[in-house]
């Protein structure tokens, strides 16, 4: 068999060199376990936006090979990208993996020069959760799933249960993933408020809603506190990219893929993807449905599934909060928290914040799907314009309100009945 060297960055292509590449990697070889390379199966499936993805099957066994290129692959060549988000992916698979290992799959293999991650491939039945939501299937534990690696991930990696000398390491690791935090910064919090020539929007119905966020002073007051928060606050190691798109399921498996552009953020950053990207999958249903009220049912679904997931975080969140006694994280110290009442008030205090943070995030990611550079299956499958932006403008107006009052939301059920009443 060849034993070609990768010593400088080549990207891969399917017949040959990848090939070579797993010959040459004594790990990959033996996980397909094959004696003649004939005997490999390659599929690139990369249906995401940035990289490129191959299944990789042999005799004995399969995984997924993912490689970063230098550039974002659904921009083109031109729109460069640093291939070094492959390391902190791959870091914060192996991190988000230990913290909850039944919700992420293994990581195999790193290779930093080649920028390439061979990892578990989360196999068939899988799916990508967004084309589920698309099909109206009902994913029974997702709740309890998302909600496990949420609060297992976040609350594992701040200062509630860090030390500070712990938790200052874990920033100063991470806080190099900065071109990709500069993107989101442009794509979720400058892009959507300012004329910019790479968003798009379904056009000329939306025009007028478009100009409307342009020019809403109020919401861009608000972005501008949701981006500050982004920027500057380290609360926890996020996903980053926590949407329906980088989440695999089957009717009692959820798994997370695709941490490329985490960092330490805001925790709200990633609640809020995954519950703001939910409320987008409920306001395409009525362009999926083939006659009136079809999705009824599975509307209520999600809307059970948002609500679920924040109860369950919460009540899971502080558990760990109230459990962990031998590892107390330096943020609240014993010693000045010590009665009860005051711990309860602390906890209130705390969890009020992240549900406002996480709705405000949630709302801006709302936002950039239907008026920015990067839109959603969910709304994109409708083939009749006029109904798609009909679907996007009931979206995008419950967003600008969830965005601008988020503070006078106590509960979940609040918002679920705000969605309801768009
Ligand atoms: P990108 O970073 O380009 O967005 P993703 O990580 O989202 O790429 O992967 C693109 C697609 O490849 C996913 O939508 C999924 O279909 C497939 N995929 C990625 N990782 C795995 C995996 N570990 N197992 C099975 N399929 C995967
Ligand atoms: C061109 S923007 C591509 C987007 O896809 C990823 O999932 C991120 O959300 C990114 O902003
Ligand atoms: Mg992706």
């Amino acid at each position: 068999m060849s034993s070609k060297t990768f010593e400088s960055f080549s990207k891969l292509d399917e017949k040959g060199s990848l090939i070579d590449y797993i010959n040459s990697t004594p790990t990959l070889a033996q996980k397909a376990g094959y004696s003649n390379p004939e005997e490999l199966n390659v599929k690139e499936v990369g249906d995401g936006n940035l990289n490129f993805v191959y299944i990789i099957t042999g005799p004995k066994g399969s995984f997924v090979l993912k490689q970063a290129v230098p550039y974002i692959r659904c921009l083109g060549e031109s729109w460069s990208m640093t291939k070094e988000r492959a390391y902190f992916e791959a870091a914060i698979l192996k991190e988000h993996g230990q913290l909850c290992p039944k919700h992420v799959p293994e990581v195999y293999h790193f290779d930093s020069t080649m920028a390439i991650i061979a990892m578990r491939y989360v196999e068939p039945p899988h799916i990508i959760l967004r084309k589920g939501l698309i099909a109206g299937t009902e994913y029974p534990y997702l709740a309890e799933h998302i909600s496990d690696y949420i609060s297992k991930t976040l609350f594992h990696t701040s200062l509630l249960y860090l030390s500070t000398t712990e938790h200052k390491a874990a920033v100063a690791r991470f806080c190099n993933n900065v071109e990709m935090c500069r993107h989101t910064e442009q794509v979720i919090f400058s892009d959507p408020y300012m004329i910019s020539p790479i968003s798009r929007w379904t056009s000329p119905y939306l025009d007028e809603d478009v100009k409307a966020v342009r020019e809403d002073n109020q919401l861009k007051l608000e972005i501008a506190e949701l981006k500050s928060k982004f920027g500057e606050r380290t609360q926890a190691l996020i996903h980053g990219d926590l949407h329906t798109g980088s989440i695999m399921v089957t009717s009692d498996s959820t798994q997370v893929i695709d941490p490329e552009f985490g960092f330490y953020g805001p925790m709200g950053f990633d609640i809020g993807a995954f519950l703001g990207n939910l409320i987008l999958a409920y306001f395409s249903q009525d362009g999926h449905s083939r006659y009136a009220n079809e999705r009824e049912g599975y509307k209520q679904w999600i809307l059970r599934c948002i609500q679920e997931t924040w109860n369950l975080f919460e009540a899971k969140f502080i558990a760990l909060w109230n459990n962990n006694t031998e590892h107390c994280g330096d943020a609240y110290l014993e010693a000045i928290y010590n009665t009860p009442e005051l711990k309860l008030i602390v906890q209130q205090k705390y969890m009020k914040d992240l549900f406002h943070d996480s709705l405000g995030f949630g709302a801006a990611k709302m936002i950039r799907r239907i008026v920015g550079v990067a839109h959603v299956e969910d709304f994109e499958s409708i083939q009749d314009a006029s109904k798609r932006a009909e679907c996007e403008r009931r979206a995008l107006n419950l967003a600008k309100k969830i965005m601008k009052e988020r503070r006078n939301f106590d509960t979940i059920s609040q918002v679920v009945q705000a969605i309801q009443e768009k």
